[in-house]
């Protein structure tokens, strides 16, 4: 243990075995030095945005266990969304002041890549400044099975139809045997960092997701951190790291335990000290709660998300995130803790601090 805490004051890399030495330090411990490599990058800085979540479609090929939105026995409320009636969330929301939409479909069979490409193209004709975030590599890998197109042509044609960064969804948690139990069939890891790589290689940024708290060990979380570190290290792409807790509510995933709040900062902290490249860990508000993410701000963690004004996926699972956080609660909670409320754009440049 002596040689690990040296390890962390002399912010060294740490390999595997230490990484999974981290978990027995007490959270207080891991705190102290998450919290310095986050004071040092970020100061007292809290960054959000002003974005919306758009999600087209909830009718999935798949059948993720973990998951509570995509309509099947325990949630019968299958949809898919117009163009038109995206258009006009978006007319809105711009109205509002949103500067990101954050869009992600459900892998819809009875749709066709021109229904999930031309979403983006519609958008970002009227609206060429508003940030498009979509498409999971999930998503990128069902239109390749789907549509008998390479991971190359998905990618070009993201681009060539308005995508901007690609969010981090469907990563899960990469080790394969825990991957068959809770979404079998789904992009396998080995994919999902491939489909990320090559958008890197265009120059693009994109996000990374963990799902924690279900049947994952805490090894798991650390090998999924690790194949990101690598990653990040050939590409250099990723802008954030966010890990997302279970909700429970409503799925077909059986497990007894529920993860507490020291083990939810715990890993927020270790994946800032592990996580030595990714620059942003956000504390996901809609995931672990307002008042836990502004907590997780002095464990590692340096950014909330966004306002969202309507979330789906978290909500169906239970969280309360269904209509989003005002700019204002944002504000309030940040100068309440002494910290600095820090506006920014999808790629984390600042626009405005309050
Ligand atoms: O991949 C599904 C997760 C993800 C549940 O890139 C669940 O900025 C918790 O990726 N409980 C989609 N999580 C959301 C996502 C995301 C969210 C916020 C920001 C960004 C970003 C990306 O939601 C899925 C899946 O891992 N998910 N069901 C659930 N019951």
């Amino acid at each position: 243990m002596k040689t690990l805490l040296k390890s962390l004051e002399n912010e060294e890399r740490l390999n595997e075995e230490q990484a999974n030495k981290l978990w027995d330090l007490d959270l207080f411990t891991l705190a102290r030095f998450a919290h310095l490599r986050r004071t040092k990058l970020h100061g007292k800085k809290v960054y959000f945005n002003m974005n919306r979540h758009i999600n087209p479609t909830n009718i999935c090929a798949d059948t993720c266990k973990f998951c509570a939105f995509s309509a099947h026995r325990k949630n019968p409320n299958p949809y898919l969304m117009s163009h038109e009636e995206i258009m006009q969330v978006v007319d809105e929301t711009v109205a509002r002041g949103t500067k990101e939409v954050h869009i992600v479909s459900a892998h819809n069979k009875d749709t066709t890549w021109q229904w999930y490409l031309g979403i983006f193209k519609m958008i970002k004709e009227k609206y060429p400044q508003l940030h498009i975030k979509a498409m999971t590599a999930a998503e990128v890998d069902f239109l390749h099975r789907r549509f008998d197109l390479s991971y190359e042509e998905v990618l070009e044609k993201m681009l060539e139809y308005g995508v901007d960064s690609m969010p981090g969804g469907g990563a899960e948690i990469f080790d394969e045997e825990i991957r068959k139990k809770i979404c079998k069939g789904k992009v396998s890891s080995e994919n999902w960092l491939k489909i990320h790589k090559l958008w890197h290689k265009k120059g693009k940024q994109s996000n990374a997701t963990m799902l924690f708290g279900h049947i994952e060990q805490r090894e798991h979380r650390i090998n999924h951190m690790l194949r990101l570190r690598n990653l990040q290290d050939e590409s250099g792409g990723f802008n954030a790291f966010i890990p997302l807790v279970w909700q429970r509510d409503n799925s077909f995933l059986e497990v007894d335990h529920i993860m507490d709040s020291e083990e939810i900062l715990k890993t927020i902290a270790i994946s800032r000290l592990v996580l030595d490249n990714i620059k942003n860990i956000k504390a996901y508000w809609a995931t672990m709660g307002l008042n836990l993410a502004m907590v997780a701000q002095e464990f590692g963690a340096n950014d909330l998300d966004g306002t969202i004004e309507k979330e789906s996926i978290q909500s169906a699972g239970g969280a309360k995130s269904a209509r989003g956080t005002k700019l204002k609660t944002f504000i309030d909670m940040i100068k309440t803790s002494n910290l600095i409320p820090i506006e920014r754009d999808s790629l984390y440049n600042e626009l405005k601090a309050y």
